[in-house]
């Protein structure tokens, strides 16, 4: 392999400060995948199940207290603290440093050191971008394997000899008290330490892909967004394509890989977690998936709510604290109607009844070409075009089912104002409402007020920007019911997006957007009544000036640094409520 000696000189430091016994480059092949395998069989980091019925497969158990994403541990470590502004933790890089230091000294002794060169995005693609990552973590380079493209691919797609983002991980002692996820933007650099999490330490994903690479994104001019992409293919066989974006564990991939319950329509898979997106020449708006894999929320995936993945994970996946059967086969929370008898729970004792089997945050890795709903073009290097936003969240109250922006300003509008009930996907309370702009909050490595510029921005540079709409699968009747049926009768507000994208679609306006008029959406075969769909379409003006008053004390803390247009669009939605 030709590798870089900015590179090599980077792993040196690096091997200077953990200390292991030996130094692996990977190259990314099946056959070290293999070996990986084996060698994790014999440690007992995984655990082989049923490989009659999943071939391919294992389980990982991981530390009790290393099951999900820590915020609270998580730090944007740029100079000057206003440049990761008021939403992101953060810390002076001396500081992280010398903190992080302590724990990574030494930690890799006697262990080895994976190099990890990888690329996020096709081979190819003038959007994708290289890193290098380290760890002492086999099941890390193994899942890194599923979830980015590994070995000289990367290698090749480098521009320049310093053109990688450069990432740090090791275990450490696993402990949450000396535990960190530190980015440096401006020294293109992660460090993670004390966490084997998925979305702590497979770097490219969240770190790389979201937090570094929206820092960049800003810098160059394009989007880097926690957001699926799909195309929508009508009876006719026109595919529009759409981006959404959705916080954690909110049926993003759900929706990603659609079967529709509408005959003729169908939902094509290109990505199920982030979205990196260009303008391109003529202002239309390109994406790709950076991702090569899935690292799926296994519980409430079933038949019935994700057809696709549940057939996707029968083969050649890694499970992370599911639970196991009595002939070794993975189960979770809602696979089957009813837990079979005789579970082994996530952490691999007998299940009793009344704790959870699997873990809420339990996952599965898999390669995205296993998904049969994979898009034929998802690795296209000039990505797809993209017609349409969608901005999602789970709120019981408040928020219709569908609404459309006015224009692109408002939909920034629409975004920014996003809020959510939190979910198992982070460590912390469950349910509770909190803000989450774009479901980026957790994601973006600057100031968020600059990001709501950049999104405006990008609107002006667009000259077929694309339409922006806000949905909420999750809202709940007085009877504490969910007013929506979910999953494949999604389909059926895609495609009332569709047709307004093309120009149709009946729509009434409301002082927060364009709302289905009541046969606006085709809810042909549904059990549902007028009322119910009216209720999961109303705008509640009390509700709404409360939650707009909200908003404004959210938008106070970025003082003079909000975009103008923001707090005017603020402003003209509450006079509006109040006419
Ligand atoms: C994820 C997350 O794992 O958002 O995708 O937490
Ligand atoms: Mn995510």
């Amino acid at each position: 392999m030709n590798r870089t000696s900015v590179a090599e000189k980077w792993v040196d430091g690096t091997a200077g400060m953990t200390r292991p016994s030996n130094v692996v480059w990977c190259d990314g092949s099946k056959a070290e995948y293999e070996r990986l395998i084996e060698e994790m069989l014999r440690d007992g980091t995984l655990l082989p199940v049923n490989t009659h019925t999943y071939p391919g497969c294992y389980l990982h158990r991981s530390h009790p207290s290393d099951v999900a994403r820590t915020e609270q541990l998580t730090f944007i470590c740029t100079r000057e603290k206003d440049d990761a502004g008021p939403t992101n933790n953060w810390m002076a890089p001396a500081e992280a440093k010398a903190k992080a230091g302590e724990y990574f000294k030494g930690a890799m002794r006697g262990r080895t050191m994976y190099v990890i060169p990888y690329l996020m995005g096709p081979a190819g693609s003038t959007m994708s971008r290289t890193g290098i990552m380290v760890t002492d973590s086999a099941y890390v380079v193994a899942s890194m394997h599923i979830m980015a493209r590994v070995g000289d691919v990367a290698i090749k797609a480098m521009r320049r000899d310093d053109d990688f983002i450069a990432g740090v991980h090791s275990l450490g002692d696993l402990s949450p008290d000396r535990r960190l996820i530190l980015h440096f933007p401006e020294e293109k650099l992660i460090w993670s330490v004390g966490s084997g999490y998925g979305g702590n330490a497979l770097l490219g994903k969240k770190c790389h892909a979201l937090r570094l690479g929206s820092w960049q994104a800003r810098q160059e001019g394009w989007l880097a967004e926690h957001m699926l992409i799909i195309g929508v293919e009508d009876p006719q066989g026109e595919v529009t394509y759409l981006a959404a974006a959705m916080p954690s564990a909110s049926g993003k991939t759900n929706l990603a890989m659609a079967v529709s319950s509408l005959p003729g329509w169908r939902v094509w898979t290109v990505g199920d977690d982030i979205a990196w997106i260009h303008v391109d020449a003529t202002g239309q708006l390109r994406a790709i998936n950076p991702e090569r894999g899935f690292f799926g929320v296994a519980p409430n995936t079933s038949p019935r709510t994700n057809p696709n993945a549940t057939a996707m994970v029968k083969s050649n996946t890694i499970f992370t604290n599911v639970a196991l059967t009595p002939s070794g086969e993975p189960w979770w929370e809602g696979l089957t109607p009813e837990p079979p008898a005789g579970l082994v729970d996530w952490q691999g004792q007998p299940w009793k009844p009344g704790t959870p089997a699997a873990h809420p945050n339990s996952r599965f890795t898999v390669l995205a070409q296993q998904c049969p709903s994979i898009a034929p073009n998802w690795e296209e290097p000039q990505g797809v075009p993209i017609s349409a936003f969608i901005f999602g969240s789970r709120r019981s109250k408040v928020i219709p089912l569908v609404f459309e922006a006015f224009d692109w300003g408002h939909g920034v509008f629409l975004g920014s104002a996003m809020s959510t009930e939190t979910t198992a996907a982070i460590t912390g309370q469950v349910g509770v409402v909190r803000r989450d702009p774009m479901a980026m909050l957790p994601f973006c490595g600057y100031n968020m007020a600059d990001y709501f510029g950049h999104w405006l921005a990008i609107g002006s540079r667009a000259s077929k920007a694309p339409r922006i709409f806000r949905v909420n699968w999750f809202r709940r009747g007085d009877d504490g019911k969910f007013l929506w049926p979910g999953y494949g009768d999604n389909v059926r507000v895609l495609k009332w997006i569709v047709e307004r994208i093309r120009g149709g679609g009946r729509a009434q306006e409301t002082p927060i957007g364009w709302i289905p008029a009541p046969d606006g959406l085709d809810t042909d075969g549904l059990a549902l009544s007028r009322a119910q769909i009216a209720e999961a379409l109303k705008v509640d003006r009390g509700e709404w000036r409360q939650a707009l008053g909200e908003l404004g004390d959210f938008y106070g803390q970025f003082g003079a640094r909000l975009p103008q247009p923001i707090a005017a669009t603020l402003a003209e939605t509450q006079r509006k409520l109040r006419a």
